[in-house]
């Protein structure tokens, strides 16, 4: 496979960057944290998408080192943030191919403690995939890493293989509500139903809600209206390269 021969080189051509998307408080749409998206540009070639790339970097295996390189490169630019005074927290995404031994719950520990980061700071997102494997490691995993003060948020909530019983049994800290529910709740009435019911569910089980998608300035107001604390999209900024995300974060400074 062609792809999967470029995708091996191009780490050490440094073709790899991470592009990042404010996570906001809904009310006041200040930056409390940022997403971090992997981007690929091949010499020569415009940028080819993660949704592309991921897949054969992860049945390939490849996902272990590329999702390392994430995490260090997102530890580093968010300690490197820190100390120019904003306070946030970096989210990357893991594949549940990278669960447990791509993340250890000692090398993470390890990678924020050389950058002198709280663990606080360092946000996993996983999809609901992982209850699709093995449950005995992926709960170990999860109890170790929220132990040690990482924390986890569920991601494409709704989507995935999601079964209420392991928002009951697995200790997370939010959950991601996906787009697609977002997309169209002002247009139907079902969608919105369905936003309302996650919210619900998710007051009852003390898990805090990430919005994501949102893109227009009414999906905002009633989502912070049903109590939705927390949101990202395209309204408040597209994923962006380093500067251009100093350059948003410098009109909340
Ligand atoms: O940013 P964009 O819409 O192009 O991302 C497409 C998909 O790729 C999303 O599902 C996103 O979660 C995934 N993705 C982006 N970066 C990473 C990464 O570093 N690791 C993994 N596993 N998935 C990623
Ligand atoms: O699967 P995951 O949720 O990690 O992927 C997030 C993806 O959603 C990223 O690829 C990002 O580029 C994309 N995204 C972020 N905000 C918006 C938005 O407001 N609208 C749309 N259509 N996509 C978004
Ligand atoms: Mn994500
Ligand atoms: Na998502």
């Amino acid at each position: 496979h062609r792809l999967e021969r470029d995708l091996k080189l191009a780490l050490a051509r440094c073709e790899l960057s991470l592009h990042y998307q404010p996570i906001v408080n809904l009310k006041s749409g200040q930056p409390l944290g940022f997403e971090c998206l992997l981007r690929w540009q091949p010499a020569e070639q415009g940028f080819i998408s993660p949704a592309t790339f991921i897949p054969i970097a992860e049945s390939s295996g490849l996902i272990r080192s590329l999702g390392a390189w994430v995490i260090e490169m997102a530890c580093r630019q968010l300690a490197h943030w820190q100390k120019r005074g904003w306070s946030l927290y970096a989210s990357v995404n893991v594949s549940t191919r990278q669960i447990p031994d791509g993340v250890a719950p000692d090398w993470l520990l390890q990678v924020t403690q050389n950058l002198g980061l709280a663990p606080e700071c360092l946000v996993l997102e996983v999809t609901e995939s992982v209850f699709a494997t093995d449950l005995e490691s992926v709960s170990n995993w999860l109890r170790e890493v929220r132990a040690l003060g990482f924390r986890v948020y569920l991601d494409d909530f709704g989507t995935g293989y999601s079964s209420l019983s392991y928002l009951k049994n697995f200790p997370l800290d939010a959950v991601k509500v996906d787009q697609v529910f977002v997309r169209d709740m002002v247009e139907q009435e079902r969608d919105l139903a369905l936003i309302r019911a996650i919210l619900a569910l998710c007051q009852e089980l003390d898990l805090q809600v990430v919005a994501e998608g949102i893109e227009t300035e009414v999906q905002r107001q009633r989502l912070s209206n049903l109590g939705c604390t927390y949101g990202q999209g395209y309204l408040f900024s597209r994923p962006l390269p380093v500067s251009a995300f100093e350059d948003f974060l410098q009109r909340y400074a």
